[in-house]
């Protein structure tokens, strides 16, 4: 049992100045830093990320998208982090997802869509893992 998911702000919203407000709507739900950094990502990197989604027909958009300009990476501590943060930010598809929620408020469509929530423990911990050293996470 981990309290623990791990989130990007994707560069979408990076391009949009929206890093900070999303990032205070993380803190006033509750959510604790315990790593954090800005970062542009290679394709290489991107697609070795995404490699589950490998064989999906979006995979060459999605690893274009997300290298084309600076995320914010972090890992973020609260109870039931995983769940709750995934409610926080809403469904995959922003015309889906519900009023409030970050995707709602600051995602374009479902390739742009603003921010990612890890979806179950065992891959927060292995995403946190992909961007942090342990000597990065407090
Ligand atoms: P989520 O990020 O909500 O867990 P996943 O894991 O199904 O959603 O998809 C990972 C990422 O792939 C999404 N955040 C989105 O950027 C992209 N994606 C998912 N479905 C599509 C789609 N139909 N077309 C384009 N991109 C997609």
């Amino acid at each position: 049992m981990t309290n623990r998911t791990f989130t990007m702000i994707k560069p979408d919203a990076t391009e949009k100045g929206y890093t900070g407000a999303i990032l205070a709507q993380i803190n006033a739900a509750g959510f604790r830093i315990a790593a954090m950094k800005m970062l542009h990502i290679s394709k290489e990197k991107a697609g070795e990320f995404y490699a589950v989604h490998k064989e999906r027909p979006f995979y060459g958009e999605l690893v274009d998208f997300m290298s084309r300009g600076p995320i914010t990476a972090a890992i973020l501590e609260k109870e039931n982090a995983v769940e709750d943060f995934r409610k926080l930010i809403g469904a995959t598809n922003p015309a889906n997802a519900g009023e409030g929620t970050i995707r709602k408020l600051y995602a374009a469509s479902v390739g742009e869509n603003a921010i990612h929530g890890s979806d179950s423990n065992e891959n927060a911990a292995i995403e946190g893992d992909f961007f942090f050293s342990k000597l990065e996470q407090f």
